[in-house]
């Protein structure tokens, strides 16, 4: 599906802008001379147009409303849903109201919740792993026990895929020299947004990350690290189809990674005891966060990645 498609106009208006100070000014309720003046300290990225006029980049902006705990007034200036930005947000809380947003197909609220949790200065992998997962753990269940119907559940896919295509975009683009990761789902594994949240906990880790999608023969994902040569390959493991080919086709991943110095990252609700036990990795997370600590460690060692 197109991006452009896939957002609404004011989720495309927040991508794509340059803001004007009057504008933040206004979204955030202080003075457009203070705005100046935090920009003058470097405290807000701005650059100037051809004009000598100043412009802020969104992501940084919202760096800075992250880093102060700053309220934000009018949200909807910064192409941010309704009132976002009013105060913290606690897990608990999230999860129960992302569920329901889901749920209901209330994509405005399920975003304020989000950049709620995000701008309330947590990292996007814990957003995800202690916000959005778990709503969707507790969907789950209400799909099975049929207080939901399919059609919900299909609808709440699109809304967070939305979602993350929207965070991917806010984030500062990655250095050009950042490492890269390169990673997706195997074969009969068509869980989509694992592998895109482990891209976008990567990204906003600062590495050159990008998922390739879902139910890839793990023969071509071999091919991938053979070609592509990624610092790290992530495999997201939700669903295993056909577990003896699986075992067997992945050491072919497994011995390609390793001759090529690649770190291969295993994680995913399909990685239960067994295939613990049977394939072998440089790391397994049983976290998104924790993929980022080895992420961080892998990069800072920049030593041969089987560690
Ligand atoms: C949406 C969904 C689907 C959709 C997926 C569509 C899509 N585009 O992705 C579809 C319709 C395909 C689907 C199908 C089925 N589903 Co389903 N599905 C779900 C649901 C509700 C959400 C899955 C999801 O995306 N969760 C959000 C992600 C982010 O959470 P997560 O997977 O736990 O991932 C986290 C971690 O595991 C980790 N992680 C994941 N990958 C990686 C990788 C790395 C490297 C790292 C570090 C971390 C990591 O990070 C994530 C964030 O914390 C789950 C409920 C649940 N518990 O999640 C059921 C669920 C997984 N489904 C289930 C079932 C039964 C099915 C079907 C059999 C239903 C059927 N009768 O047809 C089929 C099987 C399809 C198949 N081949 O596997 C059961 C599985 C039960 C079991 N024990 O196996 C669940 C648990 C629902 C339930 N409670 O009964 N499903």
């Amino acid at each position: 599906m197109s991006l452009i498609l896939a957002t609404s106009r004011a989720q495309t208006q927040l991508m794509r802008s340059q803001l004007t100070p009057r504008q933040v000014a206004l979204a955030i309720g202080v003075s457009e001379a203070s705005l100046k003046r935090w920009c003058d300290r470097g405290l807000l990225p701005s650059v100037r147009t051809v004009g000598g006029h100043r412009r802020l980049p969104i992501h940084g902006v919202l760096q800075f409303l992250r880093d102060r705990g700053q309220m934000v007034t009018r949200p909807e200036l910064l192409g941010l849903p309704p009132a976002t930005g009013h105060g913290p947000i606690v897990y608990d809380r999230a999860r129960a109201e992302m569920r329901a947003a889901l749920v209901a197909g209330d994509e405005d609220a399920f975003r304020r919740l989000g950049y709620d949790l995000w701008l309330g200065g947590n990292r996007l992998c814990e957003v995800i792993e202690k916000g959005i997962a778990p709503a969707f753990a507790d969907l789950g269940l209400d799909v099975k026990h049929g207080r939901v119907e399919i059609f919900e559940e299909r609808r709440a896919i699109e809304i967070c895929t939305r979602f993350l295509h929207e965070m991917r975009l806010l984030l500062p683009p990655p250095a050009a020299d950042a490492p890269l990761a390169i990673g997706g789902t195997a074969d009969g594994d068509p869980y989509t947004l694992p592998t895109a949240m482990v891209e976008l906990a990567l990204r906003e880790a600062g590495w050159r990350a990008e998922s390739y999608g879902t139910g890839h023969p793990l023969r071509t994902l071999k091919a991938a690290i053979e070609t592509v040569r990624p610092r790290l390959f992530w495999l997201s493991i939700s669903h295993v189809s056909q577990r003896e080919t699986f075992v067997r086709d992945f050491r072919l991943l497994h011995d390609a990674a390793l001759s090529r110095g690649v770190a291969l990252v295993l994680g995913g609700r399909g990685v239960d005891h067994d295939l613990r036990g049977r394939l072998t990795w440089a790391f397994c997370a049983d976290s998104l966060t924790g993929m980022v600590d080895f992420a961080h460690r892998l990069r800072a060692a920049s030593l041969p990645s089987q560690i």
